[in-house]
């Protein structure tokens, strides 16, 4: 039997644990750093050395990070779906690349990753493990100060939304996980699947903003709620 195809969207709570700052959390990202100063394009062309540092520390502390037992999880329901002829779209909203470093296939990044660099002289966009300044040089067309974080601020579009429609409309689950449904157009996707007739289901520290909109919950720490969700999926097919 085919396993059910899986739309799995994942937000800042699925990396908490893995010691990477969620946004909107009572210590998050949002409640140190202005959101208008350094996620949006009118910030970086205000100030674009304060925005290169902000994510040239995020970068770094990246290098740190390792994958936990969510993001593992994630990974081996990917493989076991693909090897039994099934699908599980990975969609993330996070710009970390944890779920790769556990070893999943393909993942959307709709917002973006960290360790990639976009140049705004050729728009070119290339891998980039290293701080970002007014040095910088492109690595295709060697002009020097145009490379910026590649990732979606407020007010751009997000990547892949072609991609992303399609997987959605033919998913029979849609599963939520560690994010707070609070920024769009990824927060709207839990009804588009309901339209679409999905069984959906909320997997977070403590019910979202969209909570419900759900048909199943799970609340407690991703390193927990993921592996179980995901031991329950396989037990089941
Ligand atoms: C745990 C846990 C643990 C903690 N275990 N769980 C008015 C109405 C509607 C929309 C708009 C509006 N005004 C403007 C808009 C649009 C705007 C928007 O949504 N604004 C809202 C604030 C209202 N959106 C945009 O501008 C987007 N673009 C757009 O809409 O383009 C138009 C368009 C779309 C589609 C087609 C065509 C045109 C762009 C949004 C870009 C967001 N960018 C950021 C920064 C990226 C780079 C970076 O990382 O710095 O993306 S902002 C930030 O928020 C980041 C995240 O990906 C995103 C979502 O955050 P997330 O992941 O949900 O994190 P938190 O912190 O909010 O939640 C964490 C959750 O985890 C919590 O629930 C915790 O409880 C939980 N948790 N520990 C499990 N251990």
């Amino acid at each position: 039997m085919v396993p059910p195809s899986l739309f799995v969207l994942t937000g800042a709570g699925l990396s908490a644990e893995s010691g990477l700052g969620t946004f909107r959390d009572k210590d998050g990202i949002w409640t140190k750093f202005r959101v208008e100063d350094y996620a949006t394009p009118e910030a970086f062309e205000r100030d674009p050395l304060k925005v290169q540092g902000f994510y040239n520390a995020r970068r770094r502390n990246l290098q740190d990070a390792k994958p936990n037992a969510a993001h593992k999880a994630l990974a081996t329901l990917q493989s076991t779906w693909t090897s039994l002829g099934g699908r599980v779209t990975l969609c993330t909203q996070n710009i970390d690349d944890l779920l790769e470093q556990a070893g999943a296939g393909e993942v959307i990044h709709m917002h973006g990753e960290l360790k990639r660099a976009w140049c705004l002289a050729c728009d070119s966009r290339s891998p980039c493990d290293e701080d970002l300044g007014s040095e910088s040089e492109c690595f295709v067309c060697h002009a020097v100060g145009d490379l910026r974080p590649d990732v979606v601020w407020f007010g751009e579009v997000p990547y892949h939304m072609d991609v992303i429609g399609a997987r959605l409309a033919s998913a029979e689950l849609f599963v939520s996980i560690g994010t707070s449904g609070s920024v769009y157009p990824a927060a709207g996707f839990v009804r588009m699947a309901r339209d679409l007739g999905m069984t959906t289901m909320e997997i977070n520290l403590e019910p979202s903003d969209n909570a419900d909109a759900f048909t199943a919950t799970a609340y407690g720490p991703a390193s927990e709620t993921v592996p179980a969700w995901v031991e329950a999926m396989m037990s089941a097919i």
